[in-house]
C-alpha cells in the first residue's frame, strides 16, 4: 500500500514554468470510437525561466504525432514517461505540432473527452485536458484558442467550443465542421467543446453599456420545455453582476449546455458552460421548489466565474478558493438580493450555515482536513471540498464584515485591476483588500493556513454599579493532522445586547481595542458592534448599560467558529422570540433543541425507556409554539425553525457518535413536539395553500415549505388522520414540491398506500431521469429501508451505477442519507460501502473517492463500529488497480 505522503504534490514546491503558450490551434476529428485531435501550440520561453526544458502532461493518450518547427521530433530528443512528455532543450520560440488518438466512448471517468447518449461533452478542470493532448496542463499557462470541429453532420449537426463561432460549413463527404475562436486568453481548465444532437433556447439581452449579447441553453430534444428557468436565471446573473460588481459580460455569447452524465454539479468553462441537467432542467412537474432555487444559485455561481476564476484565475490548484470561496460568496449574496427581503436573506444564511455545519465542520475535524489553501495534495480533485467552497466562502464573507460593503468592494475593484488576465494567489487576493482599505490584514492569513474549526468560548460580567458590561472572548483550535498548534486568528465577531423587552441597547465599547472595530454604516447608535478578536484572550467592555443584558453573539453567523456560552434554557428562548438578528433567532432554537437531543440520546444509551423518564420539554414546546403561530414570521423562516438539528450534526456533538441512539432521540422528539402542536401545524397546513398556478419565488416557496414541514411532523403520528391528509395531497398536487412531500411523508409512515403511491409516482414520471432519481433517494433515505431493500432497488432496471446522478441517488443517499439503516450494529452497511466503492474506483475514480469520504469519522463511533469500519476500509485499501483518488481518501482515514 502507498502512503499518501510519497506521492504528494506541494505548495511550496511551485515553480513558475519555464515556457508560456501563446496560441492553441485545434483541430478535432470527433468520432466515438476514435478521435483524432491535432494540437499547434506556439510557445515562447518566459523571461527569467530556469532552464529551457518544457514539461507536457498527457493521460491515456495514443502519440501520433509530434513536431517541433515543422520536423518531427527524434525519439531521443524526448521523453515520454508515466504521462510527462519532456523535451530537455527547446528555442526560445517554437511550434509544437502534436496528433493524439482518443477514444471518448471507452472514457467513463467523464473527465476529458467522452460520449453521453451519443453527443460529446468534454470535462477539463482540474486536470483533464492532458487527456485530450500533450499539454503544459497547469493553470499559470494561459493562451489563445482557435478550434476547428468536424463530425458527421447528421449524428452530430450541434458543434460548440469557447468564445464565438467564426466559420461553419459542409465537408462534403456527410461531415460539416465549426471553427471557433475565443478572444480571451484562458487555461486549458477552461476549454470545452459540445458536439451532438441537441437544441436550443436562445434569448437576446442589452447590456447596460448598450451592447447586445446572444445567451443560448442547450439541451436534448423534448427538454425545451425546461429551459425557461435557467435561461431566466442566466440574465438575471448577467444584470446582478453588473449592478452589484460593475463586472460586464465579456463576449458577444454566452452559452449553457446541460449534460446527463456529469461528475459535479457544472463546469464554468469560458463562454461554453456545461451543466448537469440536475442544475438545468425545471418545470413545475419535475422540479421542486428547492430544485429551482438550486439552479438559480449554480447558474450564477458559474456565470460569476467568468470574472472570479477566468478572467482572474489560480496561479496553481492550491489556490483553489480563490476562485471557489469567492464565487461561492458571490452566488450565496446573488441568491440573498434575489429574494430581498430582510427574514429571506436570513433564511438563505441559515441555509448556508447549516451545508457548513452539517458538512464542513467535519471534514474540518476529520482525516482529510486541510486548510482553505491546502499544503499538498495527492489527487487534486479530492479536494473540491466544502472547506474549499464553503469554508472559503465564509472567509471571503469575513473580509466585507471587517472592512464594510463598501470597502469590500474597493478591494474587489483592486484585485480586477491589478490581476485582470493573469493567475494569481490568495496572497494576491488578501493584499487588494489591506490595500484599498489601508488595513493590516496580515494576521487574516491564518484563515487561508491554518485548518480546524476554531471555538470562541465567551464569558460575560455585568456590573451593576458601573453600568458596565464585559464580554470575554478566548479562542482555541483543535489539531488538526499535520498541524499540532495553531496562532490566534484574526475573527470578527457581531454582538449585540438585549434590554428586558427583547429591544437592542445602542452600545458604545469603552474604549476601542488597538485593532479598532468596525461600527454598522447606518447612522445613529450600533445596536450591533463587530468585535475584533485577535489575541487568544481579549475582553471588551460596554458602557452606560442600565440593567444587565441578554447577549446576542455571533450576529449572523459573523465567523465560521465554534461559539461556547453557557445561555440558560430561558435565555435561549427569550432570544427565539426576540433577537432582532433573525440568524440568532433560529440559532437559539437551534441550540435548546440540541440540548435536548443530545439529553435524550444519552438516555437512549443508558438504555432508559424515553417515554416513561423523559417528559416533553415544554420550553422548547412553548417557544416552538409561538414561532409556529407567529404570521407577522416569514412562513420560510419559521420552516427554518422547525427543522431539528440533522442527525449527522447531533454526531458531532456527541463524545462517541452512536447512530442508533440519535436517531431513536430525533425520532422521538419529532413525535413529542408534532404531539403537542397538532393543532397549531394543522392551522398552519391550512393557512400556507398556495393555489393558482405555479410559481417558485420566495414567497410562495416559503408557503410550501411551511406546510411540508407540517405535514412531516403530523404524519410522525401516523394516524388515520395525516395519512389521510398525505393522501389527499399526493392527490391534489399540482407541482413536484407537493407532489414528492407527500410522497415522502406516506413513505415515512405506516400508511398501508405507500407501495401503491411509489408505483404510480414512477409510472408517472419513468421517462424523467431527474424525477427517476428523487424516486431512488426517497427510498434510500426512508426511515424502513433496509440495506436489503436497497439492493433490490440495484436490481431495478432504471437503476445503473454508471452514471454518477443515479449513483448518488440510491449508494450515496443511503450510506451518507440513512444513518440509522447504513450503521447497523453488524456492519453489514459498510461491506456494503466497501463493494460500491470499489465498483465505482473501477469505473470513475472521481465519484468513487466521494462515496469513499463516507467513513471518515470512523473513530468518532462506538467501538463495535470503529471495528467494522476499519476492516471495511482496509478492504477498500487493499484492492488492486486502486485509483489515487480513492488511495489518499482511505490511506488518511486509516492514518488519522
Ligand atoms: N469549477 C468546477 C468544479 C470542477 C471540479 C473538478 N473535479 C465547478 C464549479 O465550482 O463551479
Ligand atoms: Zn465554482
Amino acid at each position: 500500500m502507498r502512503t499518501d505522503t510519497s506521492n504528494a504534490i506541494c505548495r511550496s514546491d511551485y515553480a513558475a514554468p519555464n515556457y508560456q503558450v501563446e496560441t492553441v490551434e485545434m483541430g478535432f476529428d470527433l468520432d466515438p470510437a476514435q478521435t483524432r485531435v491535432a494540437t499547434r501550440l506556439t510557445m515562447t520561453r518566459n523571461a527569467g525561466a530556469r532552464g529551457k526544458s518544457i514539461t507536457l502532461y498527457g493521460d491515456g493518450l495514443e502519440l501520433v504525432q509530434l513536431r517541433m518547427n515543422g520536423r518531427p521530433l527524434s525519439r531521443r530528443a524526448y521523453q515520454l514517461d508515466d504521462g510527462v512528455l519532456h523535451i530537455p532543450v527547446a528555442p526560445e520560440q517554437l511550434t509544437l505540432d502534436i496528433e493524439t488518438l482518443i477514444a471518448p466512448e471507452l472514457n467513463t471517468s467523464l473527465m476529458g473527452l467522452y460520449v453521453s447518449n451519443g453527443n460529446f461533452f468534454t470535462q477539463c478542470e482540474a486536470e483533464g485536458f492532458r487527456k485530450i493532448t500533450f499539454f503544459p496542463d497547469r493553470p499559470d499557462v494561459m493562451a489563445r484558442y482557435k478550434v476547428m470541429l468536424r463530425a458527421d453532420r447528421d449524428k452530430y449537426p450541434v458543434l460548440l467550443s469557447n468564445g464565438n463561432l467564426i466559420e461553419q460549413g459542409d465537408l462534403g463527404d456527410g461531415r460539416h465542421y465549426a471553427l471557433w475562436e475565443d478572444p480571451f486568453k484562458k487555461p486549458s481548465y477552461l476549454f470545452a467543446l459540445v458536439a451532438g444532437n441537441l437544441v436550443c433556447q436562445e434569448e437576446h439581452m442589452t447590456l447596460a453599456s448598450g451592447r447586445e449579447v446572444l445567451l443560448q441553453v442547450w439541451v436534448e430534444e423534448g427538454n425545451l420545455d425546461k429551459t425557461q428557468h435557467a435561461m431566466d436565471s442566466l440574465k438575471r446573473s448577467i444584470a446582478w453582476d453588473e449592478q452589484r460588481w460593475g463586472l460586464e459580460l465579456d463576449l458577444d455569447r454566452f452559452m449553457i449546455v446541460a449534460v446527463g452524465d456529469f461528475n459535479m454539479g457544472a463546469m464554468e468553462n469560458k463562454g461554453l458552460n456545461i451543466f448537469n441537467t440536475k442544475y438545468v432542467l425545471a418545470n413545475s412537474r419535475i422540479a421542486t421548489d428547492v430544485d429551482y432555487s438550486n439552479i438559480e444559485a449554480v447558474v450564477g455561481h458559474e456565470y460569476f466565474h467568468n470574472w472570479t476564476g477566468n478572467r482572474v484565475t489560480c496561479r496553481d490548484w492550491f489556490q483553489l478558493s480563490l476562485k471557489e470561496g469567492l464565487t461561492v460568496f458571490r452566488d450565496q449574496e446573488f441568491s440573498a438580493d434575489m429574494i430581498g427581503t430582510d427574514s429571506g436573506r436570513a433564511v438563505k444564511r441559515i441555509e448556508d450555515v447549516r451545508v457548513l455545519r452539517q458538512a464542513q465542520f467535519p471534514e474540518d475535524a476529520g482525516p482529510m482536513a486541510h486548510p482553505v489553501r491546502p499544503d499538498a495534495y495527492v489527487e487534486i480533485n479530492n479536494f473540491y471540498t466544502v472547506t474549499i467552497y464553503e469554508k472559503g466562502a465564509e472567509v471571503v464573507r469575513m473580509y466585507q464584515t471587517l472592512l464594510g460593503r463598501d470597502g469590500f468592494r474597493e478591494g474587489m475593484d483592486l484585485y480586477f485591476w491589478r490581476h485582470d488576465g493573469h493567475a494569481v494567489t490568495c496572497d494576491d487576493f488578501r493584499a487588494a483588500m489591506a490595500d484599498a482599505n489601508h488595513r493590516d490584514l496580515s494576521q487574516f492569513e491564518r484563515w487561508y493556513s491554518q485548518a480546524g474549526t476554531p471555538r470562541v468560548a465567551v464569558e460575560t460580567h455585568y456590573d451593576a454599579a458601573g453600568q458596565t458590561y464585559e464580554i470575554t472572548l478566548s479562542q482555541s483550535c483543535p489539531a488538526t493532522p499535520g498541524q499540532d498548534h495553531k496562532l490566534p486568528f484574526h475573527i470578527p465577531v457581531a454582538v449585540g445586547l438585549l434590554d428586558k423587552q427583547g429591544r437592542d441597547l445602542p452600545l458604545t465599547l469603552e474604549h476601542a481595542p488597538a485593532s479598532g472595530q468596525q461600527q454598522c454604516s447606518s447612522p445613529g447608535p450600533a445596536h450591533t458592534l463587530v468585535l475584533e478578536l485577535t489575541e487568544a484572550s481579549q475582553s471588551f467592555r460596554f458602557t452606560g448599560i442600565a440593567v444587565e443584558p441578554v447577549p446576542s453573539l455571533l450576529r449572523d453567523f459573523s465567523a465560521p467558529v465554534i461559539l461556547e456560552y453557557e445561555y440558560s434554557d430561558r435565555e435561549l428562548a427569550f432570544l427565539m422570540r426576540h433577537d432582532s438578528d433573525p440568524f440568532n433567532r433560529w440559532e437559539a432554537g437551534q441550540r435548546l433543541a440540541t440540548r435536548r437531543l443530545l439529553k435524550l440520546a444519552e438516555a437512549v444509551v443508558n438504555n432508559s425507556d424515553l417515554a416513561a423518564t423523559m417528559p416533553a420539554d415544554d420550553a422548547l414546546i412553548a417557544s416552538m409554539r409561538i414561532t409556529l403561530d407567529d404570521d407577522s414570521l416569514d412562513p420560510a423562516f419559521r420552516e427554518q425553525v422547525m427543522v431539528l438539528p440533522s442527525e449527522t450534526m447531533i454526531a458531532e456533538q456527541m463524545e462517541q457518535i452512536d447512530p442508533q441512539a440519535i436517531h431513536t432521540a430525533r425520532q422521538f422528539l419529532r413525535r413529542q413536539l408534532a404531539a403537542a402542536l397538532r393543532e397549531e401545524l394543522e392551522r398552519v397546513y391550512e393557512a400556507n395553500a398556495t393555489p393558482g398556478p405555479y410559481s417558485p419565488d420566495a414567497a410562495s416557496a416559503g408557503k410550501r415549505g411551511l406546510r411540508n414541514v407540517a405535514l412531516s411532523y403530523l404524519v410522525e403520528l401516523d394516524d388515520e388522520i395525516s395519512h389521510a391528509m398525505a393522501r389527499q395531497q399526493s392527490d391534489d398536487a399540482g407541482n413536484m414540491t407537493e407532489r414528492i412531500a407527500a410522497l415522502s411523508a406516506l413513505v415515512n409512515s405506516n400508511a398501508a398506500v405507500k407501495g401503491d403511491a411509489l408505483a404510480r409516482f414512477y409510472d408517472d414520471f419513468s421517462d424523467e431521469p431527474l424525477v427517476v432519481d428523487k424516486w431512488f433517494t426517497l427510498q434510500a433515505t426512508a426511515r424502513t429501508t433496509t440495506l436489503g431493500k436497497v439492493r433490490e432497488l440495484m436490481k431495478h432496471p432504471a437503476f445503473t451505477i454508471k452514471n454518477p446522478n443515479r449513483a448518488r441517488s440510491l449508494l450515496f443517499s443511503f450510506c451518507n442519507g440513512n444513518p440509522a439503516q447504513f450503521h447497523v450494529p453488524d456492519g453489514s452497511g459498510y461491506e456494503f460501502w466497501a463493494e460500491q466503492v470499489i465498483a465505482l474506483n473501477a469505473i470513475n475514480p472521481q465519484v468513487a473517492a466521494r462515496l469513499a469520504r463516507t467513513l471518515d469519522r470512523w473513530r468518532k463511533y462506538v467501538p463495535e463500529l470503529q471495528h467494522h469500519m476499519r476492516s471495511a476500509l482496509e478492504r477498500v485499501a487493499a484492492t488492486r488497480k486502486l485509483s489515487k483518488d480513492v488511495q489518499e481518501v482511505v490511506t488518511k482515514a486509516l492514518a488519522n
